[in-house]
């Protein structure tokens, strides 16, 4: 065994042994996966964990009948990013993953009202994507099954309320998050540290109901500390919600693309969705696999300097790009 493992592995690993279910076992697992640092000395230890997730979660989809959701902290990624909807009760969680999906968890006025988390589909311009509603963050209880909702999560949307104490429960939610050695930020990832798993963090200020509030959201802009991306909305007057969707497109990094075969028009209704920095060559796989080897030419509408030019294999598309493959 390396010596120069972190401390929390020793703690994981503990758990670890002591799990009995293999859906905790494999969790832990992946767990124990990103404390580890990456480099030479644990290439083995590495590999053997990796091993050990594997079969776990094979065994786990044989118990299952094909499905593995044992528990309801579980959820499936579906479309094109899996958010997680994380902050203090009552701020409007559950009330906007009704309002904008196709999923229906509880609203309530008193707090707590959601136990388990909640996923439902969310579109922004012909993109689909995943908000999970879940337990609001409560000092008294830790579900410890949050720690393995948010490292799946590809992207952490902290909610707060403009109406209650915003600056407070914004501050709570990243001390609850890096208790949990998750580093928020904002814009291009930053590079690997070990035992910290970085995740892009979008801030959602609730209640906005009116005019009246905006300026209200300018201050709180000003009082907050540090490199914060905030948007402002109201769930119940439905205030800005389209803005909401280009904020998570936005946050989640990825880009849509249109196919368009020869000598027709692209299906606008359709995109392909990849991360931002995809080449022509990436798109083509995505759209077909014969792509790949069997490629001889692109040409682009939108990004390129005129409609229909030729670009060649490595050409990094941007948003909105059409692109007509031939083989
Ligand atoms: N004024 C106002 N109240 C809201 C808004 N969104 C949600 N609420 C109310 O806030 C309360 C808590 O909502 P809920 O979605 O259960 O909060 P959660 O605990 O974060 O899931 C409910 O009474 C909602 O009606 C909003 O945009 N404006
Ligand atoms: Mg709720």
């Amino acid at each position: 065994m390396p010596t120069n493992l972190p401390p929390e592995y020793t703690k994981v690993e503990q758990r670890f042994r002591q799990a009995r279910d293999p859906e905790e076992k494999a969790d832990l697992l992946e767990e124990m996966l990103s404390i580890i640092p990456k480099h030479k000395g644990t290439d083995h230890l590495r590999a053997d964990l990796r091993r050990k997730l594997a079969k776990l979660r094979d065994t786990g989809a044989k118990a299952k009948g094909g499905s593995r959701q044992t528990s309801a902290f579980h959820i499936d990624r579906e479309g094109a990013g899996q958010v997680v909807l994380l902050g203090p009760p009552n701020v409007g969680k559950s009330a906007l993953v009704s309002a904008v999906t196709n999923a229906r968890p509880e609203v309530a006025e008193y707090a707590m009202a959601t136990w388990t988390p909640t996923p439902g589909m969310m579109e922004f311009e012909h993109v689909q994507i995943q908000l999970v509603d879940t337990p609001s963050i409560n000092p008294d209880y830790v579900e410890p099954e949050m720690v393995n909702l948010i490292r799946r999560a590809d992207l952490i949307a902290v909610m707060i309320d403009l109406q209650g104490f915003p600056i407070e429960q914004l501050e709570e939610s990243i001390a609850y998050l890096q208790e949990r050695r998750f580093e928020p930020y904002v814009g291009e990832p930053p590079e690997d540290t070990p035992g910290i798993t970085h995740k892009p963090l979008l801030v959602i200020v609730n209640k906005v109901d009116d005019e009246r509030f905006d300026e209200d959201f300018d201050v709180l802009c000003e009082l907050i500390e540090g490199n914060r991306s905030l948007i402002p909305i109201s769930v119940n007057a439905r205030r800005n919600l389209d803005g909401l969707g280009r904020a998570i497109f936005d946050a989640l990094r990825i880009i849509r693309v249109y196919s368009k075969p020869p000598g027709e028009s692209a299906d606008l209704t359709a995109p392909f969705v990849l991360p931002i920095g995809s080449t022509v060559e990436e798109f083509a796989a995505s759209v077909h696999r014969d792509f790949v080897d069997n490629l001889k030419s692109a040409r682009l509408w939108g990004s390129a300097q005129f409609d229909g030019q030729m670009v060649a294999r490595d050409y990094v598309l941007q948003d909105g790009d059409i692109v007509e493959l031939r083989m």
